[in-house]
């Protein structure tokens, strides 16, 4: 198994890497995953919803949309202090990235001043920063970059001829546009989608083609499991076999090789053995801290205990003051605890 970056992936090539047996599988994915990191270390991000609830999308899976009555809030903007209070927890908790997220369709200009301050605080303090926020036009993807951004979530969420059937307020291509807005503004991607919303194995086989065939890789690569929520449209949708989500992780590393993948939304619900089964599959990337962004997300005591339990390490953050920032280093030092400080950074200038 090579760890070739391509660009050409056909459906079929993947559905039947979704098709091997379990083990051979699972053996092939380990393999590129140890090509390219350490399979001890994991990349770990905290989330925090800057601004609740009330979004006029459609999205069917979606807590926040404000169509649906799922008892979710409306709030506004956070005060930056509140912000970088709670990033400053993440940090002292162990987190190495700080993801912000607002319901948004997209942000008003107006509001990417506010949003600025924020990433420039928590960028000030070592942290990676990250945010979600809906589209974004050239200039506020601009704007955001150079307030300190390191990345932008946004996501595909399904294969294409799947879409429709989740979200028709926005368009497949619109999605496309803002990811090439952030690629352009220098931005790294965090770039995944949704399982579990009743499509099919050769669906989640497209959506892992889309991605893989953008034109660079995703950065990090979210996989999320369907958080089924009371009042939106796809509570009740079967539940998905666990063992496909582990194959959907698997196939997910082995077409983006050096891609974070991230064992995102869902974790809540699952035992210790198929996340390991998970971080078996490539998975290197988590999200850290009580709560995603309106759901639950397991404490952090349960994921120190687990990280122990399975002799996993956080991914560090090199931390310095040269002109390069913060970044996460792969295969790099790493910390024996996840609240251990950062160590110091070792590049040159
Ligand atoms: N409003 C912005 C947007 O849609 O791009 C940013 C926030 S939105 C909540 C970010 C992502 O969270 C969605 O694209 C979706 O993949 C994921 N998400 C939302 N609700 C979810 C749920 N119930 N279960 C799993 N993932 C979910
Ligand atoms: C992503 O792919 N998953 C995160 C993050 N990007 C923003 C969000 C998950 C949200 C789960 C539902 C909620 O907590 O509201
Ligand atoms: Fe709004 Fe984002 Fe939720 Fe869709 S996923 S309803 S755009 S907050």
């Amino acid at each position: 198994m090579t760890s070739e970056i391509r660009h050409d992936w056909r459906r079929e090539e993947l559905l039947a890497l979704f098709d091997l047996p379990l083990p051979e599988l699972l053996f092939r994915a380990a393999a590129v995953h140890r090509e390219n990191f350490d399979p001890a270390e994991v990349q770990v991000s905290t989330l925090l919803s800057v601004k609740t609830g009330g979004c006029p999308e459609d999205c069917g899976y979606c807590p926040q949309a404000q169509r649906y009555h799922t008892g979710v809030d409306a709030t506004k903007l956070m005060d930056t202090e509140q912000v970088l209070a709670k990033a400053r927890q993440a940090k002292a908790a162990g987190a190495s990235r700080f993801c912000m997220g607002a319901a948004w369709r997209s942000p008003k200009d107006r509001d990417i001043p506010k949003v600025a301050a924020m990433i420039a605080g928590v960028k000030a303090m070592g942290l990676e920063t990250c945010a979600t926020l809906g589209m974004l036009s050239p200039g506020q993807a601009h704007a955001l970059r150079d307030a300190g951004l390191d990345y932008y979530n946004h996501n595909l969420d399904t294969a294409p001829e799947f879409y429709g059937d989740v979200i028709r307020t926005r368009q497949y291509q619109d999605r496309l546009d803002t990811l090439e807005h952030v690629r352009d503004a220098g931005l790294k991607t965090c770039c995944g989608g949704i399982v579990g919303m009743g499509e099919t194995r050769e669906q989640r086989a497209g959506l892992l083609q889309a991605l893989a065939n953008l034109p660079a890789h995703p950065d990090s690569v979210p996989i999320n499991q369907l958080v089924q929520v009371a009042g939106t449209p796809l509570a009740g949708t079967e539940a998905l076999d666990p063992f496909e989500f582990v194959r959907m992780v698997a196939v997910a590393r082995i077409a983006m090789p050096r891609s974070m993948v991230r064992l995102s939304a869902g974790r809540e619900q699952m035992g210790d053995e198929l996340q390991a089964l998970c971080f078996l599959a490539g998975a290197n990337s988590i999200f850290y801290g009580e709560k995603l962004l309106t759901t639950g997300n397991p404490d952090t005591e349960r994921d120190q205990a687990l990280f122990a339990r399975l002799g996993l390490r956080p991914m560090s953050l090199v931390q310095c003051d040269h002109d390069h920032g913060t970044e996460s280093v792969a295969g790099g030092t790493v910390h024996a605890d996840i609240t251990a400080p950062a160590p110091a950074c070792e590049r040159a200038a």
